[in-house]
């Protein structure tokens, strides 16, 4: 590391809450699939900002939309209406299907918005007593990082003296729809779930989880709440995760890619009944709708289809993962993912995912581990057969070093 970096790293360390261990690298532009860092090197990103810049690095087209709604204007609250708003609903109505659009910022505030609706919806509509909803959800879920969502993490890091918490989470494994069907109890009024846990490790679930899953939600009139915040907007090769398992959510949350990286921009999108229940003064967002968030996530929108995003994460991933299951080596327990959601899950024996993803960004890759042992790979949607073949050479070198 050179001077100016070291200063860099160490003056986030004096200065910032320590809630982080970024790999060490100082990154200052982007462009498409590669960013680079301080000092001129240059990096495939395979990790997109957590999916949050599926579109690529400063994608010159929402670039344009922000700095023309950025002069015209960025922000009215929602005590007025504003000339983005609307077509943002409408635009993202159509394209998922969906009859009503509650916009917040981060993806954390759409989960704990779509708690809130979907308890008042319990209470209102389905007839649960007050006070008394339940919402299931599953273990190793990632959600985000509020009060509400750590308290029915079960991850102790999440939440070990984060506490107390509030009540009204029944937690059941993710992939069994058995114990779905267990923990239903007259007050449940929905189930939240990952399509594919991301956190956890790439974990898909079991073919026809999600098929009994939504029969059982149905029988039992309980809201399907799918967090597509990762797995939403092309990164599993579909627009929607759903998708892929042939049903439709009641609620779906989107985030991260919904504003391709400019900008937190996040949203609830629901049947009729759910959001119906919000009346005016029972919740908001000082920012959530405002028309800088509205034209950014207008343009994420318009390039991931009009660029062919979608069909792109669905052709390159197959790619991706045949060429990392060609990879021979004994470090490798398991690859897996859909899309360009893809995970490597290495052997205990083979030494921490941290040392491997260093390892990477020494031949100009940048990936990320996740719990010790597994790599996750999520290049932006826009990468090139050639680009994905360069990755795969560096990491079939890579993994099959011994760093254990
Ligand atoms: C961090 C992980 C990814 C999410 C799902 C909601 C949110 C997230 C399915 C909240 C956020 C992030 C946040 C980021 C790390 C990251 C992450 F490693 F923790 F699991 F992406 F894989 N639902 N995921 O994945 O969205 O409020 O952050 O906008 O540093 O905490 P947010």
């Amino acid at each position: 590391m050179s001077a100016s970096v070291i200063d860099f790293v160490a003056t986030e360390a004096r200065f910032g809450a320590h809630n982080y261990e970024p790999i060490g690298v100082v990154l200052s532009r982007g462009e498409g699939v590669w960013v680079w860092d301080t000092e001129g090197n240059r990096y495939l990103d395979c990790l997109s900002a957590y999916s949050a810049v599926s579109q690529g690095h400063c994608h010159p087209k929402i670039l344009a939309a922000m700095v023309e709604q950025a002069h015209r204007l960025t922000l009215t609250s929602r005590a007025f209406h504003n000339d983005q708003l609307a077509p943002f609903y409408e635009e993202i109505a159509a394209l998922t299907g969906s009859h009503k659009v509650l916009p917040m910022n981060s993806g954390a505030e759409a989960v704990e918005s779509a708690i809130k609706s979907v308890r008042k919806w319990g209470y209102e509509v389905k007839g649960v007593p007050d006070g008394h909803a339940e919402i299931i959800v599953c273990a190793n879920n990632f959600h985000g990082r509020t009060l509400g969502i750590v308290g029915f993490s079960t991850d102790p890091d999440t939440r070990a003296h984060f506490g107390p918490f509030a009540p009204g989470f029944k937690i059941i494994p993710f992939g069994d729809a058995a114990a779905l069907a267990e923990a239903i109890t007259p007050n449940t009024v929905a189930f939240l779930v990952e399509p594919i846990q991301g956190e956890a490790g790439v974990i898909l679930p079991p073919a026809g989880y999600f098929s009994e899953v939504r029969e059982l939600c149905t029988t039992n009139n309980v809201m399907l709440v799918l967090d597509e915040i990762q797995t939403g907007l092309g990164r599993t090769g579909k627009l929607l995760a759903e998708q892929h398992e042939g049903i439709e959510a009641d609620v779906t949350l989107l985030g991260k890619a919904l504003s391709g990286g400019f900008y937190p921009v996040s949203a609830v999108l629901s049947n009729n009944d759910v959001l119906g229940t919000l009346r005016p003064g029972q919740h908001g967002s000082t920012f959530g709708g405002n028309p800088l968030a509205c034209a950014v996530a207008r343009a994420a929108l318009r390039v991931l289809t009009e660029e062919g995003m979608i069909e792109n994460a669905a052709r390159q991933g197959a790619r991706f993962l045949e060429g990392l299951k060609d990879i021979r080596a004994n470090t490798i327990r398991e690859v897996r993912g859909r899309g360009l959601m893809l995970a490597v899950e290495l052997h205990p024996e083979a030494g921490r995912a941290r040392r491997y993803c260093e390892a990477l960004q020494a031949k100009g890759i940048l990936a990320k581990d996740t719990h010790e042992q597994t790599i996750r790979i999520a290049p932006p949607l826009v990468i090139t057969s050639d680009q994905v073949d360069w990755a795969l050479e560096r990491l079939a070198s890579t993994l099959t070093q011994d760093f254990s």
